[in-house]
C-alpha cells in the first residue's frame, strides 16, 4: 500500500473534493482518498499492485481535473 500526495490545481470546491474522494468507491485498488482543494491537494492511499499512478491520473482526467507530482 502506497500513500502520496498529488496536486490538483482545477479544484474549487467542496463539489470538487467530493468528486474526487469518489474515487475511493469507483477505482478498484483506491483505499482512501483526501482530498483539499484550500491546498489543492489530494492524498492518495492505494495499492500499487494494482494500481498505477498513471491510472490514477486518468481517472482524476476523466472526471475533469489534472493530477500533478507535488
Ligand atoms: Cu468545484
Amino acid at each position: 500500500m502506497l500513500k502520496k500526495t498529488f496536486r490538483v490545481p482545477d479544484m474549487h470546491c467542496t463539489a470538487c473534493v467530493m468528486r474526487l474522494e469518489g474515487l475511493e468507491d469507483d477505482l478498484p485498488g483506491v483505499k482512501r482518498v483526501k482530498a483539499s482543494y484550500q491546498k489543492g491537494q489530494m492524498e492518495v492511499e492505494y495499492d500499487e499492485k494494482l494500481l498505477s499512478e498513471a491510472q490514477i491520473a486518468a481517472a482524476v482526467k476523466r472526471l475533469g481535473y489534472t493530477l500533478q507530482s507535488a
